[in-house]
């Protein structure tokens, strides 16, 4: 049994999902088409018109959407409706290329808040919690849409923002915060600190987390609640479709709960764009079925991740996704093998490791390298050069079996690998320089 923000909808049935989405499919699909030109002439191509899609099995005579249409269309040329109906725009730091800025309509912003209200209620949170958002507040959507979401559920919010760690500790400790959201590595770190501070999980008065923005382990997931003394909730989004919030977990803690009634989620092969059934990997792409301002069809998020409809013991009806593995954009294909960094990730927390670790790709005379570079813990710190050796030894075995190739770790002394506030840098890729 499970608790609901807005269980009429949450827990429909099957049924109820499917007519809403192809009710909805159909309106976004004509609003799209009398609004955004862009759009209108992507379809035209493809052709087809608002006549062909009835609902969502029509969804695949679509035409994708991709990052390069967002680039394209900057900043203006993908919105639905006119500036002066919006009151807000967030925005991504993109690495590469222009920003992608998502415009909002005060509506877009009241439907976005519902559903990270969602997300606090399934990890426990009501109205007499105090709810510390540590997801950094600005153009990016984790402090913003969380803190939106803590409002709605009517917790005392704590708009911390990222930073600033031995102030989070204190306010956590002295306002009694029970729910803490920020990403999984700010997260780690903070527990840590407080270790460093002496402070065991009893004296911790969180009881939850909401954690999300990036790619985190089942095995972090592990070492994060033993920490702080918490239970560690998934949360994921982007901003292209409003923030954190498209999908949450549930007391089950097995995969997000995609809120269905403002996203269709779709499985396709990303070379091929072929549409996958449930339960195959692949890459996630996402329609948005209620956004008026920056309405996406069929986005291609590059995230690669599994759906399933398998019945959940929450309650919720909506479709859960796995725990994304990763972007098909962070995959690093090193000498020609596709390797993840949580796969690596998850051979040094199963040998005690934490997860403060750096990933150095190179290319030396024409062939690739990979470097892991590991922290230790004080606990585990020793500067006996023949311990070193056995330990990284064993990493390596390690790596070699879960990535089928080998890889080259240094363990480094404790607090050498610079510490993340937001989305931790995991990858430094030396040939695209
Ligand atoms: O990261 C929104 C967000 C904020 C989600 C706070 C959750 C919590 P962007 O900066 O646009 O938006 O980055 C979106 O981050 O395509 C995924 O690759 C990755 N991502 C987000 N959540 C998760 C998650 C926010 N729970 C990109 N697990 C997405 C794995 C995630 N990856």
């Amino acid at each position: 049994m499970g608790r609901y923000y807005q269980p009429e909808i949450e827990c429909a049935s099957v049924e109820t999902l499917k007519k809403m989405q192809d009710e909805r499919l159909v309106k976004q699909v004509r609003h799209v088409w009398e609004n955004v030109p862009y759009y209108r002439e992507k379809m035209d191509q493809k052709g087809v018109t608002p006549e062909d899609i009835k609902g969502t099995e029509d969804l695949h005579k679509l035409p994708f959407l991709t990052k390069e249409d967002l680039r394209l269309a900057y900043p203006y040329g993908l919105m639905g409706k006119p500036l002066k109906d919006c009151v807000r725009i967030q925005s991504t730091s993109g690495t590469t290329g222009k920003r992608v800025v998502a415009f909002y309509t005060q509506h877009d912003i009241d439907l976005w808040e519902d559903c990270c209200a969602r997300a606090i209620v399934a990890a426990g949170g009501t109205d007499e919690d105090v709810c510390q958002v540590s997801y950094g507040y600005g153009l990016f959507t984790g402090g913003p849409g969380l803190n939106g979401g803590s409002h709605k559920v009517g917790c005392l919010t704590i708009p911390t923002s990222s930073g600033n760690t031995e102030r989070q500790i204190m306010f956590i400790q002295d306002l009694q915060s029970t729910i803490l959201c920020c990403t999984p590595s700010y997260a780690a770190y903070l527990g840590e600190t407080m270790k460093e501070m002496g402070l065991t999980p009893d004296q911790i008065p969180l009881k939850a987390g909401i954690f999300g923005a990036e790619a985190w382990s089942e095995e972090m997931r592990q070492d994060i609640q033993n920490t702080l003394g918490i239970k560690a909730y998934d949360i994921y989004g982007l901003t292209e479709l409003s923030g954190p919030g498209v999908s949450f977990e549930c007391s089950e803690q097995t995969g997000m709960h995609i809120n269905e009634d403002h996203f269709i989620a779709e499985i396709i092969d990303p070379n091929t764009g072929e549409v996958l059934p449930e339960g195959t990997k692949g890459e996630l792409v996402f329609t948005s079925l209620t956004k008026e301002a920056f309405p996406l069809l069929r986005y291609r998020t590059r995230d690669i991740c599994v759906l399933s409809r398998k019945k959940c013991s929450c309650g919720r009806t909506f479709i859960k996704m796995a725990k994304p593995m990763g972007r098909s954009d962070d995959m690093l294909i090193i000498r020609g093998v596709n390797v993840f960094p949580s796969q690596i990730e998850a051979v040094l927390i199963n040998s005690g490791y934490p997860a403060n670790y750096q990933i150095i790709v190179d290319r030396v005379k024409n062939s690739d390298t990979l470097d892991v570079q590991v922290e230790m813990t004080p606990e585990m710190f020793t500067d006996n050069m023949g311990e070193i050796k056995k330990r990284q030894s064993a990493l390596e075995a390690g790596m070699r079996s879960m990535l089928g190739i080998s890889a080259k770790v240094v363990l480094v002394a404790p607090k050498t690998i610079a510490r993340s506030e937001g989305k931790a840098v995991r990858v430094i890729d030396k040939r695209k320089i």
